[in-house]
């Protein structure tokens, strides 16, 4: 999947092209079908984009306007999200149904329309129910303009280097990980309501859309087994999938029934001749840039370039501080935009993909391959990290991103105090697939609601908290429980600020009274800005994540845990932002009128353009 690959880019169409780059109108064209396929050589449905899984790359320059027609051919409604573009002043395109829109019914096309206000990495995803898990995703990458300042000069003083580095991201490629089960996501949903189970297994691992179902000897799992994991199991073992097994110990005290499990979901697994993406570089150009993008459903991957290091440059989009590391837990929805320097011997290194939750032992692998690589040599490169997504070998220090030392490269601090706290306590909820957010658990039904965005009453006030516009806003995420996975939280519209986080109960009323008590787990001075963060582990201690933003685009947003079943288990809530200042929704966003013919089934369009 890269940017230049003829089938892999929807063609933009310039509408418009003024002289000034900032002016330009680009239009897209994303047909949706659902159809048989064969990712990761398991034959099931996907949604097919442009007829491909995952969809094409979308490029664009920073300022452009953006325009994309999604037509829907597929027999159930859906929803297109545009996951880390503020959407300011177009929140009817954000495309969450029941919040942002009506759903796209089949037949039925509809008209996104946002300005690529921000540089850098994002990306697009379905976002009704948990349509992502079925394929309909790709990547986005919105160039910079020239005028924006790169961090490459902290990597290099060498004029020559930075020419290289500045070229390489003018080429960058996405590479975009992601996971995949032998059961389409309605038929996932339907196994966790009839067995009571969450679903928290996978069954491959995907880099750029490309991976294999790889069964280990039960000896080697087991070989694998963290202490943690097995005291959960007793004298159980992982399955055969790598997967923790249903076991009361791990699904709180809510009732279950093992019987109504269908074999893959947990266990047995079936061995595929998957695809293996091939990354090719060319040492001749010095360096290699790499959009890191995560749209897993439900693993957290480590990634790591054997051999290799990474000087991350952007995260989220933005510009940062340049670190150099050798592996990076790029979890659900968040994006490293990084650097590789291409000195090693000519040959062919593996590229790893390692799920790091105790949920399941699985990874995915791909391979980097030199220009003039003889594919003959077959010595294996020497890996960073180990299939459980971490450090490979103890005696020789292997630098994981930690994510504490992240600096934004442009100086931009929050406002010292927030004009509104929201604590939202976090926890499980009636069963082992439904969570809390706040004071509620989502439901799944409020994507049926009459949109949001043309009556905020609509929604019931449990599932919401509304700001004013101009205000700043602390999300605080409580951990009730010890145990949780890591939940990656993700805001829709503008960024927030990481204020900090710990690992124990949140006792406090706000920052300022926890900052008296344990100052040092706070930075209001540069703290990094992104849309995606994931909360610390709550094992052997609770833990809080402390966020906050300044509301200045009013409308609808939802905020949400990225992992799909927990966002469909409701660990989710809408965000009411700046109801003094609502807009009014342009008439081509209003709804249309159904024309209910049941002789033809022939729906009015949604918002087309002229
Ligand atoms: C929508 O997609 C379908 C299936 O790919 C195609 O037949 C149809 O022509 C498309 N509609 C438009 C308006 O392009
Ligand atoms: C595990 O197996 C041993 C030996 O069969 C048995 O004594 C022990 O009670 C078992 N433990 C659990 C937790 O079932
Ligand atoms: C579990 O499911 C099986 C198969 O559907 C059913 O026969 C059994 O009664 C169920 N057990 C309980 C405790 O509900
Ligand atoms: C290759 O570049 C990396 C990153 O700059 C550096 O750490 C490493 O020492 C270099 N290796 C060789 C063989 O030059
Ligand atoms: C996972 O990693 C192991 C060890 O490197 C490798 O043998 C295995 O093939 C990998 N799995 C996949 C799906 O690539
Ligand atoms: C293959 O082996 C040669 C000789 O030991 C070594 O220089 C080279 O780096 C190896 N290639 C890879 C891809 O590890
Ligand atoms: C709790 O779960 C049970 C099934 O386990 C269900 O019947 C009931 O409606 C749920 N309650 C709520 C409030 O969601
Ligand atoms: C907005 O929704 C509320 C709650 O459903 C309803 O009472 C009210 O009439 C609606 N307002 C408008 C203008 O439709
Ligand atoms: C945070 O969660 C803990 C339980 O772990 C609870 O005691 C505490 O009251 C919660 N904090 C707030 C402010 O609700
Ligand atoms: C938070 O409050 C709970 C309940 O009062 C207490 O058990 C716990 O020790 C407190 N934790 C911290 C970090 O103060
Ligand atoms: C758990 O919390 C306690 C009290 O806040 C702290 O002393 C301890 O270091 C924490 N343990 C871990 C493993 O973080
Ligand atoms: C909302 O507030 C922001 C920040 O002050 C401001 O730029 C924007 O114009 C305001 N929007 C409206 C609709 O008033
Ligand atoms: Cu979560």
């Amino acid at each position: 999947m890269k940017w230049s690959h003829p089938n892999g880019l929807a063609l933009p169409i310039l509408s418009t092209l003024f002289q000034w780059a900032s002016c330009r109108v680009v239009d897209f064209r994303l047909d949706l079908t659902w159809e048989d396929s064969n990712v990761a050589g398991i034959s099931r449905k996907a949604i097919f984009t442009n007829g491909q899984v995952p969809g094409p790359a979308l490029r664009v320059l920073q300022g452009d306007q953006v325009r994309v027609m999604v037509n829907n051919s597929m027999p159930f409604a859906t929803t297109i999200h545009w996951h880390g573009i503020a959407q300011y002043g177009t929140p009817w395109s954000d495309g969450v149904p029941g919040l942002n829109q009506a759903m796209i019914e089949p037949g039925e096309e509809f008209g996104y329309e946002w300005t690529a206000t921000d540089y850098g990495s994002y990306a697009y995803h379905a976002h009704t129910r948990a349509q992502m898990d079925d394929g309909l995703y790709g990547a986005i990458y919105v160039e910079p303009s020239a005028d924006v300042e790169r961090p490459f000069s902290l990597i290099s003083s060498l004029p020559e280097d930075q020419d290289a580095m500045l070229q390489a991201e003018k080429n960058t490629h996405p590479i975009m990980l992601s996971d995949w089960r032998s059961f389409t996501s309605e038929e996932t949903l339907q196994i966790e309501e009839d067995s009571g189970v969450q679903a928290y297994c996978a069954s491959s691992i995907l880099i750029n859309g490309k991976g294999a179902v790889i069964c280990p000897p039960q000896d080697h799992i087991n070989d694998l087994t963290r202490s943690g994991e097995q005291n959960a199991l007793g004298n159980n073992t992982m399955s055969d999938m790598g997967c923790m097994p249903p076991l009361p110990a791990r699904l709180g005290f809510f009732p279950f029934n093992i019987t109504k499990i269908p074999t893959g979901f947990y266990q047995g697994c079936v061995p595929t001749q998957g695809e293996q993406e091939v990354l090719s570089v060319d040492p001749a150009s010095g360096y290699v840039s790499y959009d890191l993008i995560s749209m897993t459903g439900t693993s957290n991957l480590v990634f790591s370039i054997d051999q290799h290091p990474m000087y991350i440059y952007a995260v989220d989009g933005q510009y940062v501080e340049p670190l150099m590391v050798d592996a990076i837990n790029v979890y659900a929805g968040a994006r490293f935009s990084v650097l590789v320097k291409l000195n090693q011997t000519v040959g062919q290194y593996t590229v790893r993909a390692a799920n790091k939750f105790a949920n399941q032992i699985i990874n995915g692998t791909a391979i980097m391959s030199y220009t003039g690589a003889d594919p003959t040599i077959t010595n294996t490169s020497s890996p960073y990290i180990n299939e459980l997504g971490t450090a490979a070998d103890r005696d020789r220090s292997v630098i994981i991103l930690d994510e504490a030392k992240i600096v934004p490269f442009a100086a931009d601090p929050p406002a010292p105090v927030p004009d509104q706290t929201q604590i939202l306590n976090v926890n499980l909820y009636n069963a082992s697939y439904r969570w809390v957010l706040g004071e509620a658990s989502y439901p799944m039904s409020n994507e049926d609601l009459s949109p949001v965005i043309f009556n905020y009453s609509s929604i019931p006030a449990q599932y919401t908290i509304t700001t004013k516009n101009n205000t700043w806003v602390d999300l605080i995420f409580n951990m009730t429980t010890i145990g949780q996975p890591q939940h990656p939280i993700h805001k829709h519209s503008n960024k927030f600020y990481v204020l900090g986080w710990g690992d124990s109960a949140w006792n406090y009323s706000s920052v300022a009274e926890a900052m008296e008590y344990i100052p040092d787990s706070f930075n209001l001075q540069n703290p990094q800005r992104r849309d995606t963060f994931q909360t610390p582990p709550s094992t052997p201690n609770k833990s809080w994540l402390a966020l906050r933003y300044h509301v200045v685009n009013p409308g609808p947003f939802f905020i949400h845990c990225h992992l799909s079943m927990h966002e469909m288990g409701g660990l989710a809530l809408a965000i009411l932002d700046g109801v003094d200042a609502w807009p009014t929704v342009p008439d081509r966003y209003q709804l249309p009128v159904v024309a209910d013919d049941p002789t033809t089934h022939q729906l009015i369009s949604h918002p087309k353009f002229d």
